[in-house]
């Protein structure tokens, strides 16, 4: 009898639930019409000993309680906060997620939002389409990267790759995390120290409650009228009122954002900027990076069942 299993969340390709079909029995809830749903929490839902979902839909405890038999939940993305780690550790429920595999992918991002936002990409295009080159309209100078402070907030595997890369254009690092990390000379006391001392502030860090609104009025103050957010970490990070607020009173100079506080929802003010530059939470959509982090969920889930050691399990 092949395993169940319920998969959550869309960004499962149809060919590798077709591939997973061959050895899980799959039960795919958002593909489910809403009676179906019903039915199936109210009757196979019992049978299912396994929860594949993404890292945004992740699981919260009454959703977990919904499957009595459940012995993992293996989520594609390595953020844990849409996760309750605690409830799944209470009933025994071992849960993996797939780092390293996205870190260059999400930290290439980052630098990409950088760059853009820096060299002011968005706005040269569009000028360039609004046909504004031939009417000669005045163009503003962008700001070197050269010589310049990067401040990295949350220093783990994706910070210090973007950190790596940053320092190829000539970019002094420092950063901020709670725990003491490497180098810890480039380590300032505070978030807000750290956006004072900083040119541009890119968010790394894990989201969850500990990080909520830790980029706050005070901290994007600190960075300034020239400064430049990037965050592709999570948006619950970010106070977005506060952001919405100095972008447009021009206390601070731009944001390049991957991740916002109620995806896919995005603020009108956010779009109406000038100085933002928004993407939608795309730093692991790469083939390379998804397939890889497919391989691994679905390696994690193979392991499981054969009783194998999981290869990247967040707590056993
Ligand atoms: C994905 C992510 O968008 O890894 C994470 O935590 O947020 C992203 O890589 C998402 O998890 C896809 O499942």
């Amino acid at each position: 009898m092949k395993p169940e299993i319920a998969v959550l969340g869309n960004v499962w390709p149809d060919a590798a639930l077709s591939a997973l079909a061959l050895e899980f029995t799959c039960h795919v809830i958002g593909r489910m019409a809403p009676a179906e749903r019903a039915r199936f929490f109210e009757g196979a839902a019992r049978q299912v000993r396994a929860v594949l979902t993404s890292g945004t839909v992740g699981i919260d405890a009454a959703t977990a309680a919904r499957f009595p038999g459940l012995e993992i939940v293996a989520v594609h993305g390595v953020g844990l906060d849409a996760v309750d780690l605690p409830a799944m550790a209470a009933r025994g429920i071992v849960v993996t997620n797939t780092p390293d595999v996205l870190t260059e992918d999400v930290a290439d991002l980052a630098v990409s939002l950088l760059l853009a936002a820096s060299r002011r990409l968005p706005q040269l295009d569009r000028y360039v389409r609004a046909g504004h080159w031939p009417e000669k309209r005045p163009l503003l100078p962008s700001r070197s990267l050269r010589g310049k402070t990067a401040g990295i907030y949350g220093y783990g595997r994706i910070g210090q790759a973007v950190a790596g890369r940053l320092r190829g254009f000539g970019i002094d690092i420092r950063y901020f995390q709670r725990s003491e990390g490497p180098e810890p000379r480039r380590r300032s006391a505070s978030l807000r120290e750290l956006a004072a001392a900083s040119d541009y502030l890119v968010v790394c860090t894990p989201g969850g409650p500990d990080t909520r609104h830790a980029v706050d009025a005070a901290v994007l103050e600190a960075l300034g009228p020239e400064g430049i957010l990037v965050n592709i970490a999570r948006g619950s990070v970010v106070d977005e009122a506060a952001l919405i607020e100095a972008l447009s009173s021009g206390r601070l100079g731009a944001a390049a954002l991957d991740v916002f506080e109620d995806e896919p929802h995005v603020p009108a003010a956010l779009c109406a900027l000038d100085n933002t530059v928004l993407s939608p939470h795309v730093g692991s959509l790469t083939v390379e990076a998804r397939l890889a982090m497919r391989t691994l969920c679905f390696d994690n889930l193979r392991a499981h069942f054969a009783g194998r050691p999981l290869l990247s399990p967040v707590f056993a």
